[in-house]
This record gives C-alpha cells, structure tokens and sequence, in this order.
C-alpha cells in the first residue's frame, strides 16, 4: 500500500524557488511575479497513477504520471520555451519507501524532485544543476 499524496495542499513556505527558475531560464518579469504565489498542489491518486495539478492565481502546471512508467514529460508555459523540442523532459517517477522521486532527464542537468507526506504537511524538494528549492504545502481540511 503506497503513501497516500490525495488532496488539496496550501503552500506555507517555498525556499530558493528564485534559484530554480533561474537554473530553467525563467525570465526577470516572470521570475517577479512567480516568486511570491502561493501555490495549491491537487493530487488525485489512484494507487501508482497520479494527477496533479499546481494551481496558482498567475500559471497553473498539470502533470499525470504513473509511478514506474517513463513518459515524456511537456513543460510548455512552465520553462519558458519557445521551441517544443526544449521543453520535454523524459521523466521517471518511482518509490523510494513512501517518497516520490521523479528524475528528469532533458538539458538540464541533475533535475528532478523529491515529494513526501509528514503528518498534514507535503514536503516537496525540486532540484535542478546544483540549485535545490524547498517547499512545504499544508493539507486543506
Ligand atoms: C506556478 C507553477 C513560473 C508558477 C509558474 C510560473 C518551476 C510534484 C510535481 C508535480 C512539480 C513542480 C511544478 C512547479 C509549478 C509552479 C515557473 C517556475 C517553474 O511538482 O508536486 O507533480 O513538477
């Protein structure tokens, strides 16, 4: 029986997340703007098949994946891409115990993200190059 991520989750902080948009050549404007949301992750999660949705009031970012199963991973309007051949990612998500870890592989080097559960908080690490951003989301009643 796998850790459970379903839910509505309320981000509460968000370390060095400036850092990771510069590691994926987010521009200053959007960079600005991006910097002080507050981000809700939706998960819906049926066993090893997961949706998710990063909501916020400036962009929102969806991605499904099932745990175990490469897939190419479309970053369009999150990496700010032009060209389609740039922002795809082939990305593995697997267990480690009860902690998501997805590996992106794409030009980016060492990028990827650590996602697990502490009590009612979701504790999600993205890390790209050498830059690591930290965030923790509260679960919504
Ligand atoms: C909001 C979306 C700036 C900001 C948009 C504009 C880092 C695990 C997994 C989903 C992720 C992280 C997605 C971050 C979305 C921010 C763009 C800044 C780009 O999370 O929770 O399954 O992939």
């Amino acid at each position: 029986m796998p850790a459970d991520f379903n839910g509505q989750w309320v981000m509460v902080t968000n370390e060095n997340f400036e850092d990771i948009m510069n590691a994926i050549d987010i521009d200053f404007a959007t960079r600005k703007i991006a910097r002080h949301l507050t981000q809700t992750k939706v998960i819906v999660q049926n066993g090893d098949k997961f949706e998710t949705k990063t909501l916020s009031t400036f962009r929102n970012y969806e991605v499904n994946f099932t745990v175990g199963e490469e897939f190419e991973e479309v970053t369009k309007g999150l990496d700010n891409r032009t060209i389609q051949r740039e922002c795809v990612l082939q990305t593995l998500v697997t267990w480690d115990g009860d902690k998501l870890v997805a590996v992106q592989k794409g030009e980016k080097a060492n990028r990827g993200w650590m996602q697990w559960i502490e009590g009612d908080l979701l504790h999600l690490e993205i890390h790209v190059e050498d830059k690591v951003c930290k965030q923790v989301f509260k679960k919504k009643p």
